[in-house]
């Protein structure tokens, strides 16, 4: 039996995917980082671009900060900014990897007052989270070496195990830890979390409330990423995802605009796992830059392509699939696949939006509302943010 739209509506209902506020600002790459008119000046403007994606889309509910890029003096105000705007402030993100004394590293420094310093800083953004209501630390480390022999790779797992203890044991009962992985950039001979074993086995040593993050643009080309998806999920260990996606290294390119079936076959087993059914621990955020294109319009598009995907991934007719893999069926099975990843669902999904008062094409409503060019006319004067500040 095939599975109806109307039958996966509930699920879609629920999907809640976050944005990084660091998407809104300008952003580049060593080369050149272009202005573009109408960027936000600050925390409380990029919230607000945050929402208008919401606005249009309805899923978007929560924005991601990342500490001291949205440095304000105060942060439950900067909450009530939010809310006032129909978001909630999400995800917290620490940043070691921009202050001088981080040159040999954070977490992992030989050095114990750099350590201390690394570790207080996760201590602050924990205190941020609190004045928030923010569940989750995201830490992702730069920590590496570009030279074989410039650190002892032992220790410096042994030092962020400690370090990792330590910030853990300040949580708050509600309060989650995820740790990101990344296997090169800004360090190229070895990162200290390369991948999602080095993540899983500093996690698990931590408690029940740490938990692997998996970003789409962090491994070497020809990985199978749904089969990481897969194990954490079994692992029950996926904490969330940095969705964006890639090219060449980390592009951090709209996700769903270089491969849109491995998407799909990256939501395939989050379905799969359970990754979408309720009390999940998986949650689900971008993490991109938009260098040359419009930042709201990217947003949009990109939300829109983790819905669109979503719905291909619960039309898996999951019955005809299990009887086809018993069977040996190998064509049968993959048939079932890609069945569902041939459906067009976008005339269901803008019907649906329709139906619950938004656009039914969120991104022509933005582009017809002129809201693009009044942003351009009001944020004038003072300095646009940029990916690190
Ligand atoms: C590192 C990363 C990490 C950072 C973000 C700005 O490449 O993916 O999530 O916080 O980029
Ligand atoms: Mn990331
Ligand atoms: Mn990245």
């Amino acid at each position: 039996m095939t599975t109806t739209f109307q039958a996966i509506v509930p699920t879609l209902e629920r999907q809640a995917i976050e944005l990084p506020s660091w998407a809104f600002g300008n952003s580049g790459t060593r080369f050149k980082v272009f202005g573009t008119p109408g960027t936000p000046r600050t925390p409380q403007e990029k919230i607000a671009d945050a929402a208008k994606v919401h606005e249009l889309t309805g899923l978007a509910p929560a924005v991601a900060l990342h500490v001291p890029w949205d440095a304000v003096d105060d942060f439950a105000a900067l909450g009530a900014h939010a809310d006032g705007l129909g978001v909630r402030l999400g995800t917290i993100n620490s940043n070691t990897f921009q202050d001088a004394d981080y040159k040999f590293g954070s977490l992992t420094h030989v050095d114990a007052a750099v350590r201390r310093k690394a570790i207080d800083h996760h201590l602050r953004c924990i205190e941020i989270m609190h004045e928030t209501g923010s569940t989750d630390l995201k830490i992702w480390l730069a920590d590496g070496t570009n030279y074989p022999g410039q650190g002892s790779l032992r220790s410096r797992q042994d030092r962020l195990a400690d370090s990792l203890a330590e910030i853990y044991a300040a949580l708050g009962e509600h309060q989650r830890l995820v740790l990101e992985y990344k296997f090169f950039e800004p360090a190229f001979y070895h990162t200290d979390v390369p991948d999602w074993g080095t993540s899983f086995v500093q996690v698990s040593a931590l408690g029940d409330r740490a938990f692997t993050c998996l970003d789409t643009g962090h491994h070497a080309p020809g990985t199978n990423i749904e089969f990481i998806v897969m194990q954490l999920l079994r692992l029950g260990k996926l904490g969330s995802f940095d969705f964006n996606s890639r090219f060449y290294a980390d592009d951090d390119l709209i996700v769903g605009a270089a491969d849109p079936f491995q998407l799909f076959r990256i939501l395939h087993e989050v379905v799969a796992g359970g990754g979408l059914d309720e009390g999940s621990p998986v949650r689900f955020m971008l993490d991109q830059c938009h260098n040359v294109e419009e930042k709201i319009p990217a947003q949009i598009r990109s939300v829109l392509n983790v819905q669109e995907m979503t719905a291909r991934a619960l039309l898996v007719d999951r019955a005809a699939l299990a009887t086809a893999q018993q069977e040996h069926d190998v064509l049968g099975a993959n048939d079932v696949l890609m069945d569902a990843f041939h459906t067009d669902v976008r005339p269901a999904l803008a019907e649906w939006r329709a139906a619950r008062g938004l656009p039914a094409d969120p991104l022509r409503a933005y582009a017809e509302s002129g809201h693009q060019r009044l942003l351009a006319e009001q944020r004038t004067g003072g300095a646009q943010a940029g990916w690190g500040a």
